[in-house]
């Protein structure tokens, strides 16, 4: 028998037996492993899991939808698997009869875990399409605005992100390395579906061995792992400092005429814009440095050192989750555009160095098998971002890409595998909206925020719980995750909550599989793809008692479009010009206000430039270096992360002498949307004006003070579309204020305690 291995988003684990349990190392081959998998075994984790079927009293005794509002204020009743099932399969089949199943909420967003089989969003939904469908969302949290703008400027995301070039070739070629939201390292812990060898930090190195010169712009400075120049330019305000850029390119015909012409269309309506022809306002470095703060001379001479560099521009994901989100992403492509070195080794564009693991890895990519879904006969979606507005609007329209669509009326809500007390914005108006449905169901390991504010909640095992296969897109491992003990309590395994609710309700979920028999299959389609890009992988039996198959770290020297740079003709990017669309007629006809034919720049309803006074800060909630999202919150490197208990807040020196604060102090942080307490980390990283609260800390509601008492930043957040073409999420634009409390004030953190249970 060899090693025994485990895999999460954040990377593959050796699994051993130590004195009091299970012992987790990271990957001894894994250059820079990440330390959140080392506590995945951690009693602290167990301490929160969910024991058995819990029922909300009120429901479980008056039936669905009695006393929404005691949702996460009453106790629970824990049933036995057959009560909850049986009560279970008969509310889905009242509501779909008596309202069809345009009434069923199933788009259950979420990370849940790496393995491709115990998949829970696959899961809930393959069982939902076989009972007569759920209205599902489209897109995702983390990139909307820009997934949606992107197909129509240059090719979708998954086109941009599977030939990102590699950071072998921008090592050897990359003069100037300028990006807006720095390469967060934090961030490439992670690969959803598993990652492999951690190489973007060794990436980064190498570049800055070979000479490489980086820029960062943007509201911190702790974002790179590099020495950079920091700009420090004001959250949201990126888009104005590339029009000053490329006003700068255009003016002093710095600007490549001859990829203009020959590989995008549309520059002329841009340059009419951006010289103020069409608007009357020139985009003049003096004009973007009123907006952005950065100096109009560093404006200008950035523009000419990047116009006489080899230069890769780089943005973060983070940048198009807000007000107008598409506009950074569109933009940084014209930007790249007007540089004209798209195609060239080492220039171009990036979206996203640092967002994940496998962005600029060059391995030979192939699709794993997933558990297949089915078909989904209800047609009506949500763009992720709304469910709030579907919630409490039902019949009304809204815009999603150019087509109107309406909200349905929902009375059931079925989550597996993620926590919208986590993600959404604006978590007091989700807290109202999730009033309305009849009943919310959960599966859940945890007693997470989102299963505390449930009718009924399963208890579902973690992967260290069950067999599985981790494997993504882009890495280096696909890894034979195997059970390595037994299920806390009574959980199950999603696949067998589905199994005995398809018993219930007549359909065939399994069919006639059992979990060996589905990881049998999904390897078969994962080696079948393998072996079409020339990769052999072993038999299953071999491959799962190697315990992991290495593709080995290859060094494919992937230049981004540099067959599109060599021939528009023979390999166009899929856009409807098949040129890069700087002015797209498409987008245009659709006639949107909040997004033109061509990037522009628009005032955000939130930001320094509007704010009322120096109590004022703009908030950005970034991803968490401790954690994946509200993932194991509850373990100890996470705690370690808290002061006294609570998420912090990152202030900069000046800011906190302003508000006369100190490192450690409890606040309060509030802005019409709602409050919670937080403490106090002074630190010169945060440029002054900005405050930085991380997400994750589970949403830790003090209801009879409306008080989140935890650091959980939707509490604050806004939560209005990014423009009506895409309906993404704006966590990023947010106003706040911030005064110091005292310790009597804030209540205890109660967001790891169970609920209470009712005999
Ligand atoms: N303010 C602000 N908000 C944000 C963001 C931001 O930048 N700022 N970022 C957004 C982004 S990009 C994202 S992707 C979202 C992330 O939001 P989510 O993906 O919802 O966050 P997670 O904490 O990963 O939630 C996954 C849940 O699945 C559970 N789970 C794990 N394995 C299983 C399983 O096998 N079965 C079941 N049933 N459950 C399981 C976990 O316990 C956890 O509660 O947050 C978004 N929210
Ligand atoms: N450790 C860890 N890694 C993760 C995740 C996690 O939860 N934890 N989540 C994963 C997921 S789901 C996603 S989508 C990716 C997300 O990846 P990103 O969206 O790129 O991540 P963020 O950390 O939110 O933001 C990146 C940087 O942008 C900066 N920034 C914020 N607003 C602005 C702005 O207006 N202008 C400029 N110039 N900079 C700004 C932030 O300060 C931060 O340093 O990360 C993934 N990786
Ligand atoms: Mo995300």
């Amino acid at each position: 028998m060899g090693k025994t291995f485990t895999a999460a988003h954040w990377g593959v684990y050796e699994v051993k037996a130590g004195e009091t349990g299970l012992r987790l190392e990271g990957f001894a081959q894994d250059p820079d492993p990440s330390p959140i998998g080392l506590h995945m075994a951690a009693k602290d984790l167990t301490d929160v899991r969910i024991r058995r079927p819990s029922i909300r009293k009120s429901w479980l005794e008056k039936g669905p939808g009695a006393n929404p509002h005691l949702r996460g204020r009453e106790p629970f009743v824990e049933v036995d698997w057959d009560t909850a099932l049986d009560l279970l399969a008969a509310e889905l089949d009242r509501v779909r009869r008596e309202h069809g199943n345009e009434s069923i909420f199933g788009g259950s967003y979420g990370w849940a875990s790496a393995g491709r089989f115990h998949h829970a969003q696959s899961q809930v939904h393959r069982f939902l399409n076989l009972i007569g469908g759920y209205v599902s969302s489209v897109d995702n949290y983390s990139l909307a605005a820009g997934r949606v703008i992107l197909p129509h400027a240059i090719g979708s995301t998954e086109f941009l992100l599977d030939r990102h070039t590699s950071f072998d070739v921008m090592a050897k070629h990359t003069e100037l390395f300028v990006t807006f939201g720095g390469v967060p390292v934090k961030n490439a812990q992670m690969s959803a579906g598993g990652a492999g060898r951690h190489r973007v930090v060794a990436g980064m190195l190498e570049m800055e061995k070979n000479g490489t010169r980086f820029i960062n712009i943007g509201p911190v400075s702790d974002n790179m792992p590099v020495d950079s120049e920091w700009i420090a330019a004001r959250p949201n305000t990126d888009v104005a400092m590339m029009l000053g850029l490329a006003y700068v390119l255009h003016i002093e015909e710095l600007a490549q005429l001859d990829f203009l012409n020959s590989h995008c269309v549309g520059y002329d309506r841009f340059a009419a814009y951006l010289t103020g022809e069409a608007d009357g306002i020139a985009k003049t470095p003096e004009w973007a440095a009123a907006i952005c703060g950065i100096d109009a001379d560093r404006i200008a001479s950035l523009a000419r050192e990047m116009a006489s560099s080899r230069t890769m521009l780089n943005i973060s994901w983070s940048l198009q989750r807000a007000v107008h989100g598409e506009q950074p992403f569109w933009m940084l492509v014209t930007l790249a555009a007007m540089l004209g070195q798209i195609g060239l080794p080492g220039g171009g564009f990036g979206v996203g160095y640092g967002a994940l693991n496998s962005v600029g890895h060059d391995n030979v990519r192939f699709k794993s098998g997933a558990f297949p879904q089915g078909e989904n006969p209800v047609k009506a979606f949500i763009p992720v971002a709304r469910i709030t507005d579907m919630l409490l609007n039902p019949g009304e329209a809204f815009t999603y890409n150019g087509k109107e669509h309406r909200y349905t009326d929902i009375r059931l809500v079925y989550w597996a595998g993620g926590n919208p007390f986590h993600h959404h914005q604006d978590l007091n108006r989700l807290l109202k909206a999730w009033q309305k449905p009849e009943t919310i169901i959960v599966n859940e390991p945890y007693w997470t925020p989102t299963a505390k504010l449930a009718d009924i909640v399963l208890p579902v095992t973690t992967p260290l719980e069950r067999n599985d296969i981790a494997s993504s897109g882009g890495e280096d491992l696909i890894v034979a995750m195997h059970k390595v003990s037994e299920p806390y309590a009574q959980a199950r395994n999603d696949f067998d909550i589905f199994c005995g609710l398809a018993l219930r309700m007549g359909v065939n979920f399994s069919e006639n599989l059992d979990e060996e028999g589905w990881l049998r299959r999904l390897y078969g389609v994962t080696s079948a793809n393998a072996r079409e890009k020339g990769v052999e992988m072993p038999s299953f039996d071999q491959f799962w008692q190697d315990g992991l198959f290495d593709l080995q770290p290859q060094a494919l020297p992937v230049v981004m479009l540099q067959d599109f740079r060599e021939s528009p003709e023979e390999s166009p990017v899929p856009t409807p010009s098949g040129k890069i669309e700087i002015f797209s007629e498409m987008v245009d006809s659709f006639g949107l206000d909040d997004c033109p034919g061509h990037p522009t720049w628009f005032e955000p309803p939130e930001w320094l430039g509007n704010r009322e006074s120096e109590d004022q800060f703009h908030l950005i909630s970034d991803q968490p270096v401790r954690r994946l999202h509200s993932q194991l919150d509850a373990s100890p490197h996470s705690k370690a992360g808290k002061v006294k208990g609570r998420e912090p807040v990152l202030i900069s020196p000046t800011d906190a002498k302003h508000c006369d604060l100190s490192e450690g102090d409890l606040v309060e942080i509030h802005n019409e949307r709602g409050r919670l307490i937080s403490a106090v980390v002074i630190s010169d990283a945060i440029m002054s004006g900005v405050v930085r609260l991380s997400t994750g800390a589970w949403f830790d509601m003090d209801f009879d003070r409306s008080l989140e008492r935890h650091g959980n930043p939707n509490a604050l957040t806004l939560d209005v579309p990014s423009s009506s073409l895409s309906q993404g999420c704006s966590a990023q634009t947010c106003l706040v204020r911030v005064r110091k409390v005292d310790e009597d004030y804030a209540a205890s953190v109660q967001a790891f305690e169970h609920p209470e249970f009712a005999a």
